[in-house]
């Protein structure tokens, strides 16, 4: 009999697949995990982006963790789409009340095409609720110059805003460095910052626009090693390479974005 590592995903579906909880769901199989998922709002997407949103009412997402948190539990949690503040504070709430851990929080805000995935009272809640709570943090650089009011233009002022944003009390900040312009052949730069120190991860850029689902996957894939016992360092290491796999295996389908695949090469 096996007993599986299990890892909580709270957040959007995503109608095309590549994205949301249908992303996260792949990602922590990749990882040998088990995936939960606690839906937050319905999404209505293509690859050329999200036409509209069903958010789930808020007793429906406090109902789904209670349902899945009684009984089964988990050892990793990760929360991506969060539209309204009462997501955010259900999810804070529920946080506390199970003394969860390795809580990843992706702080998503608008996706590809520009929809608003994340209202903005939701967003306050998400600093002052959730942010403490956090064990990790994983904005890309649209998203930390949000939360942190600072232009990021270089990996220097990743590096201050990653000061920034862990004075909001998340334990770990890792900010993406994918949005930074750079050249075809320009190299893609992760900060880790502990509070103590820096980690950089970097990876070649990869030419596509197939990249739909990239933060999702990355986030996933982290919480994933947290859950499987891996420390920030390499967990955050495995997410890099793994998702930087995604990306060279993703795929060519739809007319917009084609989305990643964390499984290789499907046959
Ligand atoms: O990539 C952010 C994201 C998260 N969750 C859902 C999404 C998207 C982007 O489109 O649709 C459900």
């Amino acid at each position: 009999m096996t007993k599986p590592v299990k890892v909580l995903c709270i957040g959007g579906s995503d109608s095309s697949g590549g994205a949301g909880i249908q992303a996260d769901l792949k990602a922590v199989s990749a990882c040998g995990c088990y995936g939960l998922t606690v839906v937050t709002a319905v999404t209505v997407q293509n690859t050329r982006g999200v036409q509209t949103i069903h958010p789930v009412p808020q007793k429906f997402i406090v109902a789904q963790l209670d349902a899945v948190l009684t009984d089964i539990g988990a050892d990793a949690l990760k929360t991506g789409m969060l539209l309204t503040a009462g997501a955010v504070l259900s999810v804070a709430g529920k946080i506390k009340e199970y003394a969860l851990k390795n809580v990843v929080v992706d702080p998503v805000m608008v996706a590809k095409g520009g929809h608003y995935l994340m209202q903005e009272n939701a967003c306050k809640a998400l600093i002052d609720k959730l942010l403490p709570l956090a064990f990790v943090i994983t904005p890309n650089i649209p998203e930390a110059e949000s939360l942190c009011g600072l232009r990021i233009k270089s990996l220097d002022s990743i590096k201050k805003a990653a000061v920034l944003i862990h004075k909001m009390g998340p334990k770990n900040v890792l900010i993406k460095g994918g949005h930074l312009p750079g050249g075809k052949h320009s190299d893609v730069i992760d900060i880790l910052y502990d509070g103590n120190r820096y980690y950089e991860f970097t990876a070649s850029r990869i030419d596509t626009k197939d990249t739909h689902g990239t933060g999702c996957t990355f986030a996933s894939l982290l919480a994933a090693g947290l859950a499987n016992g891996m420390n920030i360092v390499q967990a955050a290491g495995q997410a890099k390479s793994m998702v930087t796999e995604a990306i060279v295996n993703s795929l060519r389908m739809g007319k917009g974005h084609g989305p990643v695949n964390v499984f290789g090469k499907f046959n």
